[in-house]
């Protein structure tokens, strides 16, 4: 295709190539943003708006509007530059079209022309604009409005002046309708926009971003702006749990081309909530940043307390995981070439990253502490405690060891276990109660279905230390029963049954209950959510009878639109669920426990938003007690936050 000299041929090639690499996103959409699901439809404004982002980090913008309109279709809008009008020589187009036209055009193009993107995103345009219906750009630029339009990704006329502008006035604006033929839903999510918005906001310091609803009977709006940046997300994170001292621990500094912020605040609990991000995108499988983070963190603290005769010279040094019990930190590294490595490509590779967090971290960290001879004492002796603790549950995991060594491996004697040894083909229940229990064993089918009861709330792993833990009976009987292991030696390839299933009443103590069961899970083994392994059964809340014939509604909705069905008259016999011990064995079948006729709701765990999930469970399960009742209040099913 370079071989003409004709230069309007070559014009007509590259127009063919890059028509084909937008088709290229409409038949794999999967490829380019991970899903056609709400994750993705809701990816598409993310990619947007990390463009102006871009501009912000680049000094030039500070406020970015997003805007849901009717029929679901997004603006958004900034006060930065305006996406350059100018011909980019390589393509002959101007840089906006080539922005939403070219594949992966982000900082690559240019040569001599425009140099799109402060270098960190920039490459999901036009992405976007291949999975949209129609998009369209206005650009405000020296006292000009420029537009154009897009019909699946095929601009319709070429860029062209629409009007005038205040001189003063610069910006983007970008409307598009995602197109509902490659989206299996295009319902807008105002809470899933809502959760991120807030998390790019916290990780882009002094930025204005404002989400408004304009649908009908939707409207709301939201602005999120901090001056403190990840220094207030953490404040955020630990907003229902008791902090163990005032001050946000905060480092910032730039190495080798990485620029490095990171902000920690002990609390109350035992968990390590440590979130990385790179780019502003999440990396939860962490990478250099995160061991850089906690190479310096280790080593300084036991300089610290060594130095200070918190520790003396023979004892044993504190452990990482000592120093981070009870911890929430945010790791956010700026690098303009991140290598993503690991199976699912959200682990940072950069080696310079591990060096640049090191650095500033080990020297901000000594001079604050320096400085904060209370906080740091306070760290030192919440860590001595963990180092404590551990030993003790070291011993405790010892001695169980070795009782399943002499005894082999038995299984909790609670456990009514199925015969086909085929995991694949089992599913073990996990019943709130003995009487509960007692109507599963009945109901189940043995074969296939393992029933475990257990006994009234369990142990919150939230509120207790390890030792605790390993001690406590239901646990054991879980950790048993499942054969995985956990922590260190938790192996995926022993699981036992294919079907975890959380069986409870469907009330509010019900809810509860799943979630300690979810939090123990989450905490300990969370592959066997993130492989989809983990299920809530979902009895019904309502019985209706009517001439000896039997229904069951699962919410109001469907009690409503069965009595719509067979008439709302006197011979209707409504009876309310208050828990499955009102079923007989045979009822509990036919409802929640029958593969042919059940509903049960898969856990996933979405990590765009692992923090809010943190503080989910942390809400549900503290102290603070005002919190959680908002909580359970506006979240009878709370699973969906789990579940996007
Ligand atoms: F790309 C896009 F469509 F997704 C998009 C880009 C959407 C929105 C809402 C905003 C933007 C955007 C791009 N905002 N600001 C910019 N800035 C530039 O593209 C720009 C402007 C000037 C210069 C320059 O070197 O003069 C460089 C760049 C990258």
């Amino acid at each position: 295709m370079g071989t003409s000299t004709n230069t309007n041929v070559e014009y007509g090639a590259d127009q063919i190539q890059i028509l084909e690499g937008l088709e290229a996103v409409r038949k794999r959409p999967g490829m380019y943003i991970g899903s056609t699901s709400l994750r993705g439809l809701h990816h598409l404004v993310y990619e947007i708006v990390d463009n102006s982002v871009d501009e912000a980090l680049a000094g030039f913008c500070d406020t970015i509007d997003v805007f849901i309109l009717e029929d679901n279709c997004i603006r958004v809008t900034d006060n930065g530059r305006g996406i350059p009008v100018g011909i980019n020589h390589k393509a002959g187009l101007p840089a906006v079209e080539v922005v939403f036209t070219v594949l992966h055009a982000g900082g690559k193009f240019g040569g001599g022309g425009y140099k799109v993107s402060g270098g960190l995103h920039g490459v999901g345009a036009s992405v976007v604009n291949a999975l949209s219906n129609w998009l369209e750009v206005e650009i405000f630029h020296e006292g000009k409005i420029y537009k154009q339009r897009y019909e699946r990704g095929k601009s319709i006329y070429p860029l062209k002046v629409v009007g005038e502008c205040d001189a003063k006035k610069t910006g983007t604006q970008v409307t598009f309708s995602p197109d509902g033929s490659i989206f299996e839903d295009i319902v807008y999510d105002y809470d899933t926009l809502k959760q991120r918005l807030r998390e790019m906001a916290f990780l882009t310091k002094g930025i204005k971003i404002r989400l408004v609803d304009q649908r009908e009977g939707l409207e709301q709006e939201k602005v999120f702006h901090y001056e403190g940046g990840i220094k207030e997300f953490v404040i955020y994170l630990n907003r229902s749990k008791e902090a163990l001292y005032d001050s946000v621990i905060y480092c910032e500094g730039e190495r080798d081309g990485v620029y490095v912020e990171v902000a920690l605040q002990h609390n109350d609990s035992y968990n390590d909530a440590t979130y990385s991000f790179v780019n502003n995108i999440t990396t939860p499988e962490g990478g250099t940043h995160l061991a850089g983070f906690r190479n310096a963190l280790t080593k300084t603290f036991n300089a610290y307390a060594k130095n200070n005769k918190i520790l003396k010279e023979n004892e044993t040094a504190l452990s990482g995981e000592d120093i981070r019990e009870g911890m929430t930190a945010v790791i956010s590294v700026k690098i303009s070439e991140p290598q993503f490595e690991g199976q699912t490509k959200q682990k940072l590779g950069n080696s310079e990253a591990r060096g640049a967090v090191d650095g500033v971290v080990s020297e901000q960290l000594t001079y604050f502490l320096e400085q904060n001879p209370m906080v740091a004492k306070a760290i030192c002796e919440k860590s001595l405690l963990a180092q404590r603790a551990r030993e003790a549950a070291r011993k405790a995991r010892d001695l169980t060891r070795r009782k399943t060594a002499l005894e082999g491996t038995s299984l909790p004697g609670k456990l009514a276990d199925c015969s086909d040894k085929d995991p694949k083909n089992c599913e073990i229940f996990i019943v709130e109660g003995d009487s509960a229990g007692g109507s599963a064993k009945t109901a189940r089918s043995r074969a296939t279905q393992a029933i475990l009861p257990l006994r009234g709330k369990i142990l919150n792993v939230e509120k207790a230390r390890l030792d605790k833990i390993y001690g406590n009976a239901e646990i054991k009987a879980m950790i048993t029963a499942f054969g995985t292991g956990i922590h260190d030696d938790f192996d995926i390839t022993k699981l036992r049954y294919h079907k975890i299933i959380i069986m409870t009443d469907a009330d509010v103590d019900g809810a509860h209950i799943s979630t300690l069961m979810l939090t123990f899970m989450y905490r300990f083994m969370p592959e066997l959510i993130r492989q989809g392994y983990v299920y809530l059964a979902k009895p019904p809340l309502f019985k209706i009878e009517k001439n000896k014939k039997v229904w069951y509604a699962y919410d109001e909705i469907e009690l409503d639109q069965i009595l719509k069905e067979i008439g709302r008259d006197g011979n209707n016999k409504i009876q309310r669920y208050k828990g499955l011990g009102e079923m007989d064995p045979e009822q509990l079948w036919e409802t929640t426990m029958d593969p042919e006729t059940r509903i049960l709701e898969r856990v996933t765990i979405d990590d765009d938003s692992a923090a809010e999930i943190d503080v989910t469970f942390t809400t549900l399960m503290g102290d603070k007690v005002e919190p959680r009742r908002e909580f359970i209040e506006a979240n009878a099913r709370y699973v969906q936050n789990l579940d996007v």
